[in-house]
């Protein structure tokens, strides 16, 4: 009910912290054009493989005057996957710790970042070549207040376009810029890739470096579909500066979650030359975090410890949106200074400066060596806090009772009275 708004509210605000003014309304007006990779891991990125180049693309991109890369972004998604990081994105809220959000409460209210884009004259469109009901979206979609989604049906699936789950990146990154062509600006519009999915198969000709060598057949083609996906990023970009919508935009991208689980522990640790503990596996549960905005020369590679959660303040604080002020969400600006440096993945681990809880131990973070448990617990407290927080606005459909525009309480809305059935 509407008193544990209250307590709800109390926590997320003790948690506020000032969004960076330097950093504030550097992309006001522009576009957003956000791209969800498909299961790329951080891991990947700057790396090689066999001496081949893995990413070659956005290994570049990191280098690039005008991107803020960041190296320590963790995805905080549960059993939902890319439904889960979606929605991350759109509520700064963490999904839950079973099942999918997008199925089970797709009919609460949400304060979502479309909505605060709508309320600014941006049209909002998700893009993304599957059926449109996978995963509930059709659903969640309208009541996060997009204005389109670009579903299978708005694709044309050529001879050759499409592969394991469905079409490929390449032509669907094509097809993505022929719409946002089309559509009325400013615009948000969110791609979601497909080809770098499990069980990570390719045609011959997408094929652009060798396998690798492990035991491992999941692991061994991942590093070739995240090649794949590097070049429709490349296309990305390419198309984007001939249709003249680059410069006048902003281009977000990042991981959804990882790829590789850890059933393909012993493939990893031959890859990564070291033996992965739970320690390595949480850290392993880094993705690229790419903010690039054209022309602007703010770039430079960040090593703050960050996560999707932060997403949603960091974008409304760059496009110059005052709606995180009292909005009811666990994030903060991934550019504040007082940002907190702590990231709580959904199952209850945490990455903090100098420990890591994982597998219930508590790790050293500059040795990856176990330590005194103590050390940890101040801070499983809190993330367990935190996640319980989290989960009764969820459970309880807590944003009914607050009022975005005034931070107060309100009364819901009651439901319309059903029309009887003659
Ligand atoms: C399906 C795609 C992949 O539409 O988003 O989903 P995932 O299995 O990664 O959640
Ligand atoms: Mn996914």
């Amino acid at each position: 009910d509407s008193s544990e708004m209250v307590n709800v509210n109390n926590f997320v605000k003790a948690k506020k912290v000032e969004p960076s003014s330097d950093m504030n309304a550097i992309a006001e007006g522009r576009n957003i054009i956000l791209v969800e990779l498909e299961s790329v891991q951080e891991f990947v990125i700057n790396n090689e493989m066999n001496g081949e180049v893995i990413t070659p693309f956005l290994n570049e991109l990191t280098n690039h005057p005008d991107t803020m890369y960041f190296d320590n972004f963790y995805h905080q998604t549960e059993q939902g996957k890319t439904s889960d990081a979606e929605f991350l994105l759109d509520n700064s809220l963490y999904p839950l710790p079973r099942g999918a959000v997008f199925f089970t409460h797709s009919g609460n209210e949400y304060q979502t970042l479309t909505k605060s884009l709508n309320a600014e004259g941006y049209y909002t469109a998700s893009m993304h070549a599957n059926s449109k009901s996978f995963w509930n979206r059709d659903i969640i979609y309208d009541n996060f207040g997009y204005d389109r989604f670009y579903s299978l049906p708005d694709y044309t699936v050529g001879e050759g376009q499409a592969v394991n789950w469905g079409m490929k990146d390449i032509p669907f990154i094509e097809q993505s810029v022929e719409h946002m062509k089309e559509i009325e600006q400013p615009f948000f519009s969110k791609l979601i890739t497909l080809t770098n999915h499990h069980p990570f198969y390719l045609d011959e000709e997408d094929k652009f470096i060798e396998e690798f060598d492990s035991n491992s057949g999941t692991l061994n083609r991942y590093f070739q579909t995240v090649r794949y996906t590097d070049e429709a990023i490349k296309v990305l970009f390419e198309n984007l500066k001939e249709s003249g919508l680059y410069e006048n935009s902003i281009i977000i991208m990042y991981g959804d979650h990882y790829g590789i689980s850890e059933n393909h522990n012993t493939a990893m640790s031959k890859y990564l030359e070291k033996e992965i503990t739970p320690f390595e596996t949480a850290q392993l549960q880094r993705v690229p975090l790419f903010i690039h905005i054209p022309e602007s020369g703010v770039g430079g590679v960040n090593h703050s410890l960050v996560g999707q959660i932060d997403l949603k303040p960091t974008i409304e604080n760059i496009m110059g949106i005052n709606e995180s002020d009292n909005s009811i969400q666990f994030g903060q600006d991934i550019f504040s200074e007082n940002q907190d440096q702590f990231v709580i993945l959904r199952d209850g681990r945490f990455i903090s400066k100098d420990l890591v809880y994982a597998g219930q131990t508590c790790w050293d973070k500059e040795t990856g060596e176990s330590t005194d448990i103590e050390a940890c617990k101040p801070y499983i407290e809190r993330a367990k806090e935190e996640l319980a927080n989290n989960d009764k606005i969820i459970y309880g459909d807590l944003l009914r009772f607050y009022d975005l525009k005034s931070g107060n309480l309100k009364e819901p809305k009651s439901s319309e009275p059903k029309l009887e059935e003659n």
